[in-house]
């Protein structure tokens, strides 16, 4: 099982399309195992976006995300990272194929609605930021066994 960082950004928030983006997640049969909804300082964004703080657009990127509150989640299922990924389509709204979530809501790069962690590392790294490890309340759902197979893991 993987987890990774879903964050429902300002304008997810802004735009009330907080449930239709878990309700989307949780139709996947992904398993959400925390979340809380709380606003981003400057230090927090330039730790997540570390990458990024040093190039040109970051100041805006930091704006736009210090300027309403998020929903940060850990997500968990069978190849997450990568599901989660294709779920939000390609960075850029415009770009995003119909039937992702930036592809049917979101028409911009950086009005995006929800960021979700790249790679196992990144995950790590940004699930550290977010969550204590015992705010992430792992279970096995009961229902199981009708999203999957026993030898599906
Ligand atoms: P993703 O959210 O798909 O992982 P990243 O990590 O490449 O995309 O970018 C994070 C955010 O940084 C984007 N949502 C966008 O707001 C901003 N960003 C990325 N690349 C650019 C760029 N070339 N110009 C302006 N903003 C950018």
């Amino acid at each position: 099982m993987q987890k990774t960082l879903v964050l429902l950004k300002p304008d997810c928030v802004e735009r009330r399309l907080i449930g239709e983006i878990i309700g989307r997640l949780e139709r996947k049969g992904l398993n959400v195992i925390a979340m809380k909804m709380l606003r981003i300082t400057p230090a927090m964004s330039k730790q997540h976006y570390a990458e990024h703080v040093s190039k040109p657009f970051y100041p805006n990127l930091e704006e736009f995300i210090t300027s309403s509150p998020i929903v940060a989640m850990a997500v968990e299922g069978l190849e997450v990272i990568r599901v989660v990924r294709e779920m939000l389509g390609a960075t850029n709204g415009l770009k995003a194929a119909p039937g992702t979530i930036r592809g049917d809501f979101s028409s911009s790069r950086q009005m995006n609605l929800v960021h979700a962690s790249d790679s196992e590392e990144s995950a790590n790294r940004e699930l550290a930021i977010y969550f204590q490890p015992n705010e992430i309340c792992e279970y096995t759902p009961t229902l199981v066994g009708s999203f999957r197979a026993g030898d599906e893991s």
